[in-house]
């Protein structure tokens, strides 16, 4: 049996600035939260950094022409705030931009479609010595960013995106504090979630203004597959409580313009969200074009949670309990269940219509070893690839208007906390020659694109 996806279905691959880039010191960039984070001890896996990365920065052409060779229809990468600003306001460094201008040129003399995410993560480490995201400011700051870039950018990238997962920028980074910039203040990781989606409002309205008619504008969100595990009341009431904080506090306001009422009751007793001022929710719904998903594994709960052991990037919800699945899993330890990919675009496709979705990231960590023939063989990211492309065609086939597919990721590359320690790409990287080879992934989703289709 052959799965045929639609004619125009958006095949790609993604990375993002700080996790691939390196050169971090190069051209005029500015520190970013990431810079400062991984160079304090303890922070990340091995004392890793991104110092280097994947050397992408200087041989950004070399991984255009690899990405040829593939075959990807589209590349999303994003832009690095601190190249194009380094404190984070005031006039554009034309040296940061000249390198996306380069890359953009690179990518469209291949027939490759640039998708642009504006902010991956790397705030300008000034930007937060002024109260980062838990500073309303910093959302204007973000929409005169976008401006900048716009500015060189426009109409030759067709697909921009705000933000990436705002749900780790807040929560990751200002409550569990183990992402940059590793703050553990539930009330502030409210605070900035609020700001993060109002940098996107303004930030969308400035797009729109400064790019030419036709340009798509998006938001990319991590949302959570929720589901219980067992059969009562106190289940539910989890589900409910992650659902809220995970998915409703981004969706509702993005699509319905309003937050919603029972998790702001939730968390009355953290802040009484003051903070969000008269028109920020209609600036928030600013009309997108597409929403960008992210998904890798579901989420288990259930009630009877004792509380975490330390900072929880769950602010109020101390008696759920995240139930460990015992089924397969990935290197990150995350289950492998394609089934919450497709529940997912089925939820949202059908509790907020009208929307067109996009999968912007999918993928699987595993501990790829370069053979002594020289290949990396991957069985289990093909077959976790592969089931999951299986649900994105079954949503299509039952009605989900789902546009495109990006596999995360191109290349290894620096995974956050976890530094070099887990390999997500399709692409092997060794990182003491900066060599690239190709995984049997590769391969695979070469032929996939090519036939525009799963040959089971
Ligand atoms: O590497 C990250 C990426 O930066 C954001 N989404 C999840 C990926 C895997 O953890």
């Amino acid at each position: 049996m052959t799965r045929t996806f639609p004619p125009g279905f958006l095949w790609g691959a993604a990375t993002a600035a700080y996790q691939i880039e390196g050169a971090t010191a190069a051209d005029g960039r500015g520190p970013s939260i990431w810079d400062t984070f991984s160079h304090t001890p303890g922070k990340v896996s091995g004392g890793d950094t991104g110092d280097v990365a994947a050397d992408h920065y200087r041989g950004f052409r070399e991984d255009v022409a690899l990405m040829a060779e593939l075959g990807l229809p589209a590349y999303r990468f994003s832009v690095s705030w601190p190249r194009v600003q380094p404190g984070g306001r005031g006039p554009a460094n034309p040296r940061g931009l000249d390198h996306y201008d380069r890359l953009v040129d690179a990518l469209l003399e291949h027939g490759i479609r640039p998708v642009l995410t504006l902010y991956h993560w790397d705030l300008p480490q000034e930007l937060e010595d002024a109260g980062g995201w838990g500073a309303r400011d910093t959302a204007a700051r973000f929409a005169e960013y976008a401006v900048l870039v716009a500015d060189r950018l426009g109409g030759r990238v067709p697909l921009w995106t705000t933000l990436n997962e705002p749900w780790c920028s807040a929560f990751l980074g200002y409550a569990a504090g183990v992402h940059a910039p590793g703050r553990t203040d539930p009330a502030l990781a409210l605070r900035a979630a609020h700001h993060l989606l109002l940098a996107h409002g303004l930030g969308t309205a400035a797009l729109r203004a400064a790019l030419p008619a036709g340009t798509q504008v998006s938001i990319t969100l991590n949302l959570h597959a929720v589901e219980p595990a067992s059969d009562t009341p106190a289940a539910a009431d989890a589900v409910r409580r992650i659902d809220g904080l995970g998915n409703r506090l981004f969706l509702d306001p993005l699509l319905r313009g309003r937050y919603p009422a029972d998790l702001l009751a939730d968390t009355d007793e953290i802040t009484d969200w003051g903070f969000v001022r008269s028109g920020d929710e209609p600036a928030i719904a600013a009309p997108i074009d597409v929403l960008g998903v992210n998904y890798y594994a579901p989420t288990l709960v259930d009630g009877g949670g004792t509380g975490p052991d330390g900072p929880s990037p769950w602010p109020g919800c101390a008696d759920v309990r995240f139930v460990e699945s015992t089924g397969p899993a990935t290197a990150m330890g995350w289950p492998i269940d394609a089934g919450g990919l497709r529940a997912l675009v089925h939820r949202v496709h059908t509790e907020y219509p009208g929307i067109p979705l996009m999968i912007t990231e999918n993928g699987a960590a595993f501990d790829d070893l370069v053979n002594s023939d020289g290949a990396v063989r991957d069985p289990e990211r093909i077959a976790y690839l592969r089931e999951h492309l299986a649900a994105v065609h079954d949503a299509i086939e039952a009605g989900v208007d789902l546009r495109g597919y990006f596999v995360w990721s191109l290349l290894d590359n620096f995974e956050w906390a976890y530094g070099y320690s887990k390999r997500f790409g399709i692409v092997h990287v060794d990182y003491a020659t900066q060599r690239r080879v190709w995984k049997d992934s590769a391969h695979w989703y070469r032929e996939v694109i090519r036939a525009n289709g799963l040959k089971q």
